[in-house]
């Protein structure tokens, strides 16, 4: 290997802000090359630190305009910034895509930006653990600021909104009823809400309906509760703290209203700083995080272990009703053939 592709020379070159190097390692370890858990090890003393804001929302919201306002904002604050743009359909991986060269036309040339498109994975593992590992490498670079850009209400964006600490949803008027536009699940993760294109026509209705959704079932949450939806208790539990979800307007395009955005994301990380709650949603994070890679190496260690059409035997197995899929993992992971 010559040396300028050794791994740790790659580490110590992002760490020191080569931003080729950022972008090489970044590649290394979206793609899970063999060497990038050796690369995620020597990075992970140096992580900790960025501020990771996840923008979700239905897709012509506004999200990657807001998200570029965003990011001006903080830079005018001094603050430094990572976009992680993810494209669930998008055929590209890791290379800039349409939406990455309007954005450079706006930030172009300025080094304390880097921005980053990500493709769906689609393979074990997927886009969740991928995102969660290009955060870190860009938390551990030393970015105040990573905003995590995702389209939608899917279980994926829910995964990686989890990534962040605080999720922004984007809605915007006319884009059709308006409580249908936020389906259900995507206001269960939101911790700040914007209506962005406050210039169109509507926007009081859209703010109208998205609080009376909010009332319904979403008034108090129990913020310790990451995504979940959790009923008014008559008191709450002494260790926990409400956060009640602002809902803001933004021009975006204008760049209208991001100072409100950029304190209601200041106050929800002190909110959650204050509480404790940051200290357990960190801890839930890496449990998860720590099953699901647990779950993800057994499963290459078992299929490296075994015939390549081992599975499938099983499952034709299984078809025919010879085993049953639970009796089937038991003997697995026994180290037996499946009996009936
Ligand atoms: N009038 C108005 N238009 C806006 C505003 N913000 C964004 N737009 C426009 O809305 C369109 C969609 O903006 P994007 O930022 O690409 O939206 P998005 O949510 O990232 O879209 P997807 O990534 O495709 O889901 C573009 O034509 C923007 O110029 C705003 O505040 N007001
Ligand atoms: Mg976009």
């Amino acid at each position: 290997m010559p040396r300028e592709e050794s791994i740790s020379v790659l580490v110590e070159q992002a760490l020191n802000g080569q931003r080729r190097a950022l972008a090489r390692l970044i590649t290394r370890v979206e793609n899970r090359a063999p060497d990038s858990v050796e690369a995620l090890a020597l990075l992970h003393p140096h992580t900790g630190r960025a501020t990771l804001v996840g923008i979700t929302g239905a897709p012509g919201t506004g999200k990657s305009t807001l998200v570029n306002a965003l990011a001006r904002t903080l830079r005018a604050r001094t603050f430094t910034v990572a976009i992680v743009a993810i494209d669930p359909s998008s055929p590209f991986s890791g290379g800039a895509v349409l939406g990455d060269r309007i954005r450079m036309g706006d930030l172009a040339g300025d080094r304390g930006v880097f921005i980053r498109s990500m493709a769906n994975r689609g393979s074990l593992g997927g886009l969740a653990a991928a995102t969660h590992d290009v955060v870190r490498v860009l938390d551990a670079a030393g970015f105040d600021y990573v905003l995590i850009e995702t389209v939608g209400a899917g279980q994926s964006e829910v995964d990686i909104a989890r990534t962040a600490y605080t999720t922004v949803v984007v809605d915007a008027p006319g884009m059709g009823d308006d409580v249908q536009a936020i389906k259900a699940g995507i206001l269960e993760i939101a911790d700040v809400i914007v209506v962005n294109k406050a210039d169109r026509p509507g926007v009081q209705n859209t703010v109208r309906a998205l609080r009376a959704a909010l009332d319904l079932g979403h008034r108090f949450r129990l913020t310790g509760h990451h995504g979940s939806l959790i009923q008014t208790p008559a008191a709450p539990p002494p260790d926990y703290d409400f956060w009640t979800v602002p809902i803001l307007q933004t021009v975006a395009t204008e760049y209208t209203g991001l100072d409100e955005v950029v304190a209601a994301i200041h106050q929800h990380g002190a909110h959650l700083r204050e509480s404790g709650i940051w200290a357990e949603r960190e801890r839930q994070r890496i449990e998860t995080e720590l099953a699901e890679r647990l779950r993800d190496a057994l499963l290459v260690q078992w299929t490296a272990a075994h015939a390549p059409d081992a599975l499938q035997t099983i499952v034709e197995r299984i078809i025919k009703r010879e085993v049953d899929p639970a009796s089937a993992v038991r003997a697995l992971i026994d180290g037996n053939k499946p009996e009936k």
